[in-house]
C-alpha cells in the first residue's frame, strides 16, 4: 500500500497516544525506520504488521483499532491534501458511497500501483442502503465500517451499520447494511 496508509496509522497514534507509543509499535512490528513516504509502496504486511503490534501495544482488539482509523483515514486525506478529492466526489452520502469507485479511479490515474478496493452501493428503501465491498485484501472490513461513519460525520448525518448476516453469495465481498438516521 502506498505509505500515505501508514503515515495515517502513525499520525493516530502518536495523537491518541504519545510518540513514545509509536516508537514501541514500530519496535513491535520488527520495523528497521519508520520514516514513511507517502508517495513510495510498502508491502501490505507493513501496515498490517503496525496493526497488529498497536493491538499488543494498546490492549485494543485490531478490529477495534481498524475501524478508528477508518474513521481517522476521512479526516486525514481531507487535510494532508486530498481535501479537493473528498469534495468532487460526492455533494452528500449517498452520492459520495455512490463514487467511491471514481474516486479510486481519479486516484489511480496519478498512482497507477494503487490496488483500490471496488464498492457497490444499493438504495434499498428510504435511507437504507446495500454497501458491497470487494478488494484483494483480506481482513479490512471493520476498516470500511470506519471510513463510512467517517464519511457521514463528514456530512453530518448519523448512521448505523452492520455486517450483513448474509455474506455475498460467492463469498468474495462484504455487504453491509446501512441505515441513515438523522439527515439523510
Ligand atoms: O492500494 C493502495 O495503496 C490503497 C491505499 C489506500 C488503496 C486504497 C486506499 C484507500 N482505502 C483504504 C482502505 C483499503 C481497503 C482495501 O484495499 O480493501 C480507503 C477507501 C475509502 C473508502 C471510503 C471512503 C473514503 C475512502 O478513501 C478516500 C481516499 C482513497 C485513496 C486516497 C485518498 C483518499 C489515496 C490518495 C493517494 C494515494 C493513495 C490513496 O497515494 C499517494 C499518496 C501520497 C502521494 C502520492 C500518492
Amino acid at each position: 500500500m502506498y505509505g500515505l496508509v501508514n503515515k495515517a496509522i502513525e499520525d493516530l497514534v502518536t495523537r491518541e497516544h504519545g510518540e513514545d507509543t509509536w516508537w514501541q509499535v514500530v519496535e513491535k512490528a520488527g520495523l528497521e525506520h519508520a520514516g514513511f513516504v507517502g508517495m513510495e509502496q510498502y508491502p501490505d504486511a507493513v501496515t498490517y504488521g503496525l496493526v497488529g503490534a498497536a493491538s499488543e501495544v494498546l490492549g485494543v482488539p485490531a478490529e477495534q483499532l481498524l475501524e478508528a482509523f477508518g474513521e481517522f483515514w476521512v479526516l486525514y486525506t481531507a487535510t494532508e491534501g486530498y481535501g479537493e478529492l473528498l469534495e468532487m466526489s460526492g455533494r452528500n452520502f449517498e452520492e459520495f458511497l455512490n463514487n467511491l469507485d471514481n474516486l479510486h479511479m481519479r486516484v489511480g490515474l496519478n498512482f497507477p500501483e494503487l490496488q483500490p478496493p471496488s464498492f457497490r452501493c444499493e438504495k434499498v428503501g428510504e435511507g437504507t442502503y446495500h454497501l458491497r465491498y470487494l478488494s484483494d485484501r483480506a481482513g479490512l472490513a471493520p476498516m470500511v465500517i470506519g471510513l463510512v461513519k467517517g464519511l457521514a460525520a463528514k456530512f453530518g448525518v448519523e448512521i448505523a451499520m452492520r455486517p450483513s448476516a448474509a455474506r455475498g453469495a460467492d463469498g468474495d465481498h462484504d455487504l453491509f447494511v446501512i441505515e441513515t438516521l438523522g439527515q439523510g
